[in-house]
């Protein structure tokens, strides 16, 4: 059996798993031969110390770049499958705060709640955007909280995909976990600060993009995203992914510097997208330049 074979023998399907599936199912139904379709991973995974869980190993990741880039996906005429950590930022209320959605409101006749008119015209814009998508079914919101559960989604996903390539991308910009604790070595109730301090020793999980590339979805565009804090590792370790996996394309980011710059890098040549003074005076987000370029080399792959 091969290492990831073994980690999903291991590790059951989360609840709710078989649900999910067949919501990803009749989405790819309803969009095939009418939109391209994108799966967007975002936000961290949680590693949980314990299996009735009261800790877990966090990740940073807000999900600020997933969330963004659906929106431009829909923008571009794609259907979306938004695999997202529960309670991370999401593509439209990120617009609004919900502090400032209470503000917003006031009673109106007959003690019905209204938007009042001040505020309208901020809510209005994202609010027009959001049904119009809704209308059309061209976003499928999914969530996961621990590793093991994003795997699942992830696996399932891309299987369900498989059979719309080439049509299908896969975007990867969730922040995954690379240790863990395996089932068999998990303690099952709360870890007890009695015992003294607490070694954990975490390892490694398994390389999924190997058998996503290989075996799940081999004809689909896989786009993933690497992130260091090194400057000097970023492209050596993009060019290495690359290499590993043979995918199409990596998209390395920096944490300090994300939100302006990524390199993009294919197996030819690696180029920069980086947000100009002015594109960052106009609020534009580093996110529209990426899945521009992201969907134009889609559309490239399909043709050939
Ligand atoms: O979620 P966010 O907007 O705060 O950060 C995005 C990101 C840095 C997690 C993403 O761009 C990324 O690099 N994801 C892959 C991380 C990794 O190397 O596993």
């Amino acid at each position: 059996m091969e290492e990831w074979e073994e980690y999903f023998a291991q590790n059951p399907a989360p609840r709710g798993h078989i649900q999910n599936c067949a919501q990803m199912e009749a989405f790819c139904q309803r969009h095939v031969g009418h939109h391209p379709i994108a799966l967007v991973t975002s936000g961290g995974t949680t590693v949980p110390l314990e299996r009735n869980t009261v800790r877990f190993v966090d990740n940073f990741s807000a999900g600020t770049r997933g969330a963004a880039s659906t929106e431009y996906f829909l923008g571009q005429d794609y259907a979306v499958i938004f695999i997202h950590r529960d309670k991370s930022v999401t593509p439209f209320l990120r617009h609004l705060n919900p502090r400032f959605l209470l503000e917003a409101m006031h009673e109106g006749p007959g003690g019905i709640l209204q938007l009042s008119p001040a505020h309208s015209s901020q809510v209005h814009p994202v609010w027009r955007e959001y049904q119009q998508i809704k209308s059309e079914g061209r976003l499928l919101w999914l969530t996961f909280t621990s590793l093991s559960d994003y795997l699942w989604l992830l696996r399932s996903a891309t299987q369900c995909l498989q059979r719309l390539a080439p049509k299908a991308l896969l975007y990867l910009a969730a922040a995954v976990s690379d240790f863990y604790i395996p089932q068999d070595e998990i303690s099952e109730h709360k870890i007890q600060s009695e015992s003294g301090p607490l070694t954990v020793q975490l390892q490694l999980v398994p390389k999924m993009l190997r058998p996503l590339v290989s075996v799940w979805g081999p004809e689909l565009y896989v786009v993933s995203f690497k992130l260091e804090t090194d400057e000097k590792k970023l492209i050596e370790k993009a060019t290495a992914a690359l290499r590993k996996y043979k995918h199409d394309l990596v998209i390395g980011n920096l944490l300090q510097t994300r939100r302006e710059e990524v390199t993009l890098v294919t197996e030819r040549e690696s180029s920069l997208l980086r947000l100009t003074e002015h594109q960052k005076a106009e609020h534009i987000e580093i996110e529209k330049l990426i899945v521009e370029e992201v969907c134009s080399r889609h559309r490239n792959f399909i043709k050939y």
